[in-house]
């Protein structure tokens, strides 16, 4: 995208200078945070696109706080995000999906907490598929002279202050938002820079594609079985059937799903009762940007971005995307789930 005034395109590092200098009482803080982000982001890329060729793919041998097995792009992700937050000293604390407790920064007076997917998708990594990071922010709650804990961190989505994500697919796009709309740039890899694509993203109201793990069908709630029978059924005026995509990285379905429409669903099931993606690092950073771009995103129920969180690595269900989609799913798991509750 090229700034009409000059003329030429926008880097990462400009685009949030000019938007600290709209808030003249800015400190530059959150700035420098979200620049640090930006510059692991580009040494992540840098090894995800030769992982081929280094001796980084496959498993670490070791399994994280979720029993899931580590990969060794999922810790070098993790020690490039947090050395980078390290790096300006802004923040205190950061909590990861890599790590079981929070992890202490050197400055433990910072008044910053960031939580990490260092790399999402992780079962994609040696398939070539895309993967993502996703960052979410908060303020610390407690004093600053304050010994850190995990209350610090324990605060609903509506109190991030920024959240995005990092996409490396066919490109390299990072995706970030904080209250006032979504802005994407698309890593240029022959400067390294990122270059702004779009400063105020909108998901369209509507739209005609599905994405849910299928294969757990007789896992669901009736709600979601029939909502998933009618996303199939032929109707031309509502444009169904609806096509289904599922690609298994949350941040490329989410990605996906902001761009074109529809919707994207991470249900409870008697597999996962609470879901299985993690309220802290998955849900609500995405729901942050799906709601700024004009979507929803709930837990079937409610909205994800008002749960009041009991644990760092909680799990939530979502059901995320554009408007009348989430809408419509909702109005058939209240419908059905709750006929299957009296029957
Ligand atoms: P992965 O296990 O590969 O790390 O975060 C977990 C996640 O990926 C999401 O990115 C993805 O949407 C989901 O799990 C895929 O789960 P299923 O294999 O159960 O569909």
């Amino acid at each position: 995208m090229v700034d009409r005034k000059t003329n030429r395109v926008i880097t990462l590092e400009e685009y949030i200078i000019q938007a600290q200098n709209k808030f003249p009482g800015a400190t530059g803080e959150l700035s420098q945070l979200l620049r640090d982000i930006g510059l692991a982001a580009k040494i992540i890329s840098r090894e995800v696109n030769k992982a081929g060729i280094t001796n980084i793919l496959g498993e670490d041998g070791t399994t994280n706080v979720h029993g899931e097995s580590v990969k060794k792009l999922d810790l070098f992700a993790d020690k490039q995000l947090i050395s980078a937050l390290n790096r300006s000293e802004i923040t205190c604390m950061v909590i990861s999906e890599e790590n079981d407790g929070i992890v202490e920064l050197d400055n433990d007076g910072g008044k910053y907490i960031v939580y990490l997917d260092p790399l999402d998708g992780s079962s994609n990594i040696d398939v070539n598929v895309s993967i993502g990071s996703i960052f979410s922010i908060y303020m610390r709650k407690n004093s600053e002279t304050e010994q850190l804990s995990e209350d610090d961190a324990l605060q609903s989505g509506l109190k991030q202050v920024a959240a995005g994500y990092v996409l490396y697919g066919s490109s390299t796009l990072m995706a970030y938002t904080t209250g006032l709309g979504v802005s994407v740039f698309t890593l240029d890899p022959s400067i390294g820079e990122f270059i702004l694509s779009d400063d105020d993203v909108k998901i369209p109201d509507h739209g005609t594609i599905y994405s849910v793990n299928e294969g757990s069908y007789h896992s669901w709630d009736e709600g979601l079985k029939k909502y998933v029978k009618y996303c199939q059924v032929e109707d031309p005026e509502s444009s169904r059937p609806y096509k289904a995509r599922y690609i298994g990285s949350m941040v490329a379905d989410v990605h996906r799903t902001l761009i074109t429409g529809g919707i994207f669903i991470y249900p409870n099931s008697s597999q996962y009762p609470n879901g299985k993606l993690r309220l802290m690092y998955e849900c609500n950073p995405l729901s942050f940007l799906i709601e700024q771009a004009g979507g929803m995103a709930i837990d079937g129920e409610g909205r994800i971005l008002e749960i009041e969180p009991d644990s760092i690595h909680q799990r939530t269900p979502i059901f995320i995307g554009s408007k009348q989609n989430v809408l419509k799913v909702k109005e058939f798991l209240e419908e059905y789930n709750h006929q299957a509750i009296n029957a």
